[in-house]
C-alpha cells in the first residue's frame, strides 16, 4: 500500500534532536544552546547597547517591570519594540538560518515576523516581568506563534532568567478567558503547575509556545541581563487584538500583509 510515509524524527528536523523537539511539545519550551557563536553575540551587544542608548534619549521604549508595591519604582525591565525596523543588524538576524532551522522544526516551512523586541533587565535594579501567557496581549488566530528569546547574557536564576510552567501550552487548551484574555483559572495553574527556570548561556536561545506560562523574577545581581525577542508567525495568522504599538494589523481580526515590518523569513505567503 502506497501512503505518505513517516519518517523518524531526525530525518524531518533540520536543527533539533528528537529529544529537544519531544521537550518543546511536552513543555511549551526549549533551551538551545549556542545557536549564535561569540563573533556575533559581541556584534549583538555593541548594537543593543547603541539601540537602548537612542531609545532612552528620544524617550522611545516602555519599562515592562511589573509594579507591585512602592518599592518597585525603581526596578527596569526595558522594552523596545520592532528593533528590526530601527537597525539594520537586528534586521539581518530575521534571516539567520541557525534561527530559521528550529523554527521550521517547529512550525513548519512558512514563517513570517509577527514582531520583534529587546528587553534589558540592568544589574541589581532590574525588574520581574508577571506570568503571562503571550497570546494573552495578541489573540492571534490559530494560536501557533513561536518566540525565540537570544541570550545575549547569561542568564541564570540569580539574575533574572525566564521560568516556565512546564506543559501550560496543552494544560490550558479550551479553558475560560475573562474579557482581558486572561486565564480565569491564571493563578491556580500558576500556583499548582510545574514551575522550572530556563538558564541559557549568551549565544543561546529558549524557544517558546505562545500559550505557555512564563514570567521571570528581578534582577538583583551585579550582572546585566540582556536579551532578544523574536517572534514568528504562519502566514496568515490573524490578530485578535490592535495592539498598541507600531507596524500591526489595522484592525481587529486582520491578517498581516508582507510586509518591511512583517516580512516573509521563509517559504511562500499563501492566501
Ligand atoms: O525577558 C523577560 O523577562 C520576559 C520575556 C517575555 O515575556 C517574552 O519574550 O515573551
Amino acid at each position: 500500500m502506497n501512503g505518505p510515509s513517516l519518517r523518524p524524527l531526525a530525518q524531518r528536523s533540520r536543527a533539533l534532536s528528537p529529544d529537544q523537539l519531544h521537550a518543546f511539545w511536552r513543555n511549551g519550551y526549549v533551551v538551545v544552546d549556542d545557536i549564535l557563536d561569540s563573533t556575533t553575540v559581541d556584534q549583538l551587544r555593541d548594537r543593543y547597547e547603541a539601540v537602548c542608548q537612542e531609545a532612552r534619549t528620544s524617550g522611545d521604549f516602555r519599562n515592562f517591570a511589573e509594579q507591585v508595591s512602592n518599592e518597585d519604582e525603581e526596578r527596569e525591565v526595558m522594552v523596545i519594540n520592532q528593533v528590526c525596523e530601527r537597525d539594520l543588524f537586528f534586521n539581518g538576524l530575521l534571516y539567520d538560518t541557525r534561527i530559521l532551522d528550529v523554527v521550521e522544526d517547529l512550525m513548519g516551512p512558512y514563517i513570517q515576523l509577527f514582531h520583534d523586541f529587546l528587553l534589558r533587565k540592568p544589574a541589581e535594579h532590574g525588574g520581574s516581568v508577571f506570568w503571562h501567557q503571550d497570546n494573552q496581549a495578541w489573540q492571534s488566530m490559530p494560536p501557533n506563534n513561536i518566540t525565540c528569546w537570544i541570550a545575549l547574557d547569561d542568564a541564570d536564576a540569580e539574575n533574572g532568567a525566564l521560568r516556565y510552567i512546564a506543559g501550560s501550552h496543552r494544560d490550558t487548551l479550551g479553558m475560560p478567558i475573562d474579557e482581558d484574555g486572561r486565564l480565569e483559572n491564571m493563578d491556580r495553574i500558576i500556583a499548582e503547575g510545574d514551575q522550572r527556570v530556563a538558564p541559557v548561556r549568551a549565544g543561546g536561545a529558549v524557544f517558546h509556545h505562545c500559550l505557555t506560562i512564563h514570567g521571570s523574577t528581578p534582577n538583583n545581581s551585579e550582572r546585566m541581563r540582556r536579551a532578544h525577542s523574536i517572534i514568528f508567525m504562519q502566514p496568515g495568522t490573524r490578530c485578535g487584538r490592535k495592539p498598541p504599538f507600531n507596524s500591526r494589523p489595522a484592525t481587529e481580526g486582520d491578517g498581516f500583509d508582507v510586509s518591511f515590518g512583517h516580512p516573509l523569513l521563509r517559504g511562500t505567503a499563501q492566501r
